[in-house]
């Protein structure tokens, strides 16, 4: 497991691997951080973005960097347009992130930037969205350096707390504390913090009456967790392997 950390500047100044830009469906430019991401890679991002295009919210795509170079590539997502966040704009946010994730790793990214999709011209509240975007890039670690870049001291400060924060879940029966429950064979990671106690092993075959429990107490209530809350049990599981492993996320760099 790498670092996530959330760090303060302008996104075109990582060195990175890979760089997201909060585009829009055109993959054309505009305004905001896509304006300084095609201005600093030149006119050729946009012929680039213009093949691919439409993208649509939610979606990723990625083309070469030019001259943003030795950055090799920038993803182009599409962030929704915020309306009153009962417009499924949560799960848009959600599917920027992850679908960004899956593609740099197709990429063999070693490194990749985000800046605050959707928090601009989109108009997403900034602590919403924070919370999403770390919650999301912790319960996904995929790439070995996750740099969360805020362009404002407070949604540096957002995103900071948000990666910080610990994820506690206690039991809706007996009102214990819960560690996250894992089905299927476990990495050896995995392994290792069950034997710590930190995560519960459930077996290989998930119970048969349809439900996906996340969660497990002391007494052994499972119970699992509502759409909205979804990967709350990953990051849990994540955050108990890389404790159990004695990793230090370092996940906050000014
Ligand atoms: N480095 C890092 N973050 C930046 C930078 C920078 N150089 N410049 C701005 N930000 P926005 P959106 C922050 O509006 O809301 C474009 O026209 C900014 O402070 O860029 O997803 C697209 O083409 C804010 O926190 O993106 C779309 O049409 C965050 O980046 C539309 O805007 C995102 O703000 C997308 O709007």
């Amino acid at each position: 497991m790498g670092t996530i950390a959330a760090v303060l500047g302008d996104i075109t100044r990582q060195q990175v691997d890979i760089i997201v830009t909060a585009a829009n469906e055109s993959l054309l430019g505009g305004g905001g951080v896509d304006g300084a991401i095609h201005r600093a890679a030149g006119p050729e991002l946009a012929e680039a973005g213009a093949r691919l295009a439409p993208c649509l919210p939610g979606r990723a795509v990625a083309t070469p960097a030019f001259d943003l170079a030795p950055v090799r590539h920038v993803i182009h997502t599409v962030g929704p347009v915020w309306e009153d966040g009962e417009q499924g704009e949560d799960d848009v946010l959600v599917s920027c992130y992850v679908e960004s994730l899956l593609l740099a790793e197709e990429l063999e990214a070693g490194s990749i930037a985000f800046p605050a999709i959707a928090t601009g011209i989109y108009g997403f509240p900034a602590e919403r969205a924070a919370h999403i975007a770390a919650m999301t890039v912790r319960s996904l670690p995929i790439i070995d350096e996750i740099r969360l870049v805020a362009f404002d001291e407070q949604t540096h400060a957002l995103l900071r707390d948000a990666l910080a924060e610990p994820v506690e879940e206690w039991c809706p029966t007996c009102g214990e504390k819960a560690i996250p429950l894992l089905f299927g064979r476990p990495v050896e990671e995995a392994r290792q913090a069950a034997d710590a106690g930190s995560v519960a092993l459930g077996g290989c075959l998930l119970p048969e009456d349809g439900t996906e429990p996340r969660w497990q107490c002391p007494r052994q209530h499972r119970w699992g967790e509502s759409r909205r809350d979804q990967r709350r049990s990953q990051v849990a599981l994540h955050d108990a392997i890389a404790v159990t492993l004695g990793e230090d996320h370092g996940r906050s760099v000014p």
